[in-house]
């Protein structure tokens, strides 16, 4: 147990207990690639038979060094996009971008309403308690591999046309 990311995790652990919320501990999984880091990767449930999904995650940059996340794949799902919200005529709509920035020493959530990995072509629905592998790819850290849990759908509806 010479990992120096276990007592990180541990520290995270108390914290989540804190919070008294069960399905918290499962959140606290980091991993990193160089100086980037992949915190709370969750995947809601797919509804039904829904052939698209969604994953978020938060992204910390330990580097003075701007990254950018630039795409992502799963044998979960034929295609990965990354995603971002944008507000056009004032309507929120879903955009694929070219990346997502990681700036210098901070970090970017991706999370309900905002930027999202969005997964198109699903092998099989995504069940609550199933553990999907995600490919991060970065301009600059190269690729991460994430494990990402899938958790019950809470957010809102989270679906468009490909
Ligand atoms: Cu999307």
């Amino acid at each position: 147990m010479k990992d120096p990311r276990v007592k990180k995790l541990t520290v995270q652990f108390v914290l989540a207990s804190a919070l008294t919320v069960a399905s918290v501990v499962a959140f606290t999984m980091t991993v990193r690639a160089g100086n980037l880091e992949v915190e709370q990767a969750y995947a809601p449930a797919s509804i039904g038979a829904g052939k698209t999904g969604a994953i978020y995650f938060m992204l910390t940059n330990r580097t003075e060094t701007a990254d950018r996340l630039i795409a992502a794949s799963t044998p979960a799902a034929r295609k990965a996009e990354v995603h971002t919200h944008l507000m056009e005529d004032g309507v929120m709509k879903m955009r694929k971008v070219d990346g997502v920035e990681v700036p210098a020493g901070g970090h970017v959530m991706f999370k309900p309403g905002g930027h999202h990995l969005m997964l198109f072509g699903l092998a099989e629905p995504l069940k609550e308690g199933a553990e999907i592998e995600v490919e991060l790819q970065f301009e600059k850290a190269g690729k991460m591999m994430v494990k990402v849990p899938v958790k019950p759908f809470g957010h809102k509806t989270h679906s468009h046309t490909e």
